[in-house]
């Protein structure tokens, strides 16, 4: 088969494949103003605003002093018109109008604006889903939150909203928690959330084993935890948290992290089962060997600034090449309802010659694949890996 015909038919499977979005921030309908959709949170998504900082004279502190319109406004104004919307992050914005029938080169935001008044919530998010290609996603959801704690009170469930119990408050800053109460704390909100798993996001200088307070609640609430919910424990390492404040949530950035903490973990917790991601790019093909070693270590994603085109395209092959199909490639990140139309269609446009590949050279050293094929493992990467580490 040539690799035309074997890209194509990959990118039909990838097309017809309703994935799994296992992390992401957004919010089930129920949560109310927590879920964030439309043209002017589009435009303030704080990838998106790192980038306007580089084109427009403005200082930060006078940029935060504006209202979201005027923030948008902005944002519309530098990235999209006086410049060309050519970054991932802008032309996202730009598949998203596209996916949803607007003209893209409007002068103002006035007609997006009205276009999105005119949506109802819940007609918009099938609708976005169905264009995106997904059948569910994880929400990032924290107990100590107290903006979303109280909604908790009374949400109704969409199975197309799972929730995962996160960990940063907890872990990584100065509460009270004693492991054992924390270890009740977490037993109660992830059984009364139905989390499907618990999740932390973890500095460049994370350290496992280290004498340390997250380590105590490591050991001492969250690993038994997990192992007696039977869910997995979300790892994502390397994140260096406001290395420039002023910026607010585009403030953070990467660092490469000693992953011997992994090592550690999957070897002395062999009943605990771990999905990890990595944000430095240098320890992409490490965590690909740790997974080599340990049955329990699912590696998952391009996390945040690895999102890109040219990093999912290495990251995935050198995947592929070590560990066959038992990994999960992607997930969005989305904070913005409609971003994962371009996430998704990003994903899907960079993996299908990468899987044809990897197939063309299969059929070079003596297997040819059949459409079946194909569709189990689109299916086990973007599906059921996912669902048999969640025990779902
Ligand atoms: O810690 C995380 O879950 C990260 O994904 C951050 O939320 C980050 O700000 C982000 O949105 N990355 O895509
Ligand atoms: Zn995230």
């Amino acid at each position: 088969m040539v690799e035309t015909v074997l890209e194509a038919m990959v990118a039909e499977v990838l097309a017809s494949t309703q994935v799994i979005d296992i992390h992401t921030h957004l919010f089930a309908p129920g949560f109310g103003s927590l879920g964030l959709w439309g043209i002017d949170h589009l435009l303030t998504y704080h990838y998106l605003e790192a980038e306007l900082f580089r084109s427009a004279p403005i200082r930060p502190e006078a940029y935060w002093a504006l209202s979201l319109a005027q923030r948008a406004d902005l944002v519309w104004k530098t990235l999209f018109l006086v410049n060309n919307p050519i970054s991932e992050a802008t032309r996202g914005v730009i598949a998203v109008l596209d996916a949803l029938g607007l003209d893209t080169s409007a002068r103002t935001l006035a007609p997006y604006r009205e276009f999105f008044r005119e949506q109802n919530l819940p007609d918009h998010l099938a609708r976005v889903f169905k264009l995106a290609g997904i059948e569910s996603v994880v929400m990032t959801n924290d107990p100590l939150d107290p903006e979303e704690s109280p909604r908790w009170n009374d949400v109704a469930s969409d199975k197309r909203f799972q929730a995962s119990l996160r960990l940063d408050r907890l872990l990584n800053q100065e509460t009270a928690h004693k492991p054992a109460e924390a270890r009740r704390f977490l037993e109660g909100w992830a059984t009364r959330m139905r989390a499907v798993y618990m999740a932390v996001s973890l500095p460049d200088s994370f350290q496992f084993p280290a004498n340390d307070r997250r380590n105590q609640l490591l050991t001492g609430a969250v690993l038994p935890a997990c192992r007696d919910l039977n869910i997995p424990l979300s790892l994502m390492i390397g994140v260096r948290r406001q290395v420039n404040p002023a910026l607010r949530l585009a403030g953070d950035a990467s660092g490469r992290a000693d992953l011997r903490s992994i090592e550690t973990l999957c070897r002395e917790f062999p009943d605990n089962r771990f999905l990890v991601s990595v944000l430095s790019r240098e320890n992409q093909h490490e965590l690909c060997v740790y997974a080599r070693k340990f049955a329990n270590l699912m590696p998952f994603g391009c996390w945040w600034f690895l999102n890109n085109p040219s990093m999912l395209e290495e990251i995935t092959r050198e995947r592929l090449e070590m560990l066959g199909t038992s990994f999960i490639p992607q997930h969005s990140d989305a904070r913005i309802l409609e971003q994962v139309i371009y996430k998704w269609r990003n994903t899907r446009r960079t993996l299908a010659p990468v899987l044809a590949k990897t197939y063309q050279l299969l059929a070079e050293d003596g297997r040819s694949v059949t459409r079946a094929d194909i569709e189990r493992d689109v299916q086990r990467l973007f599906r059921t890996n996912f669902q048999n580490w969640t025990s779902r």
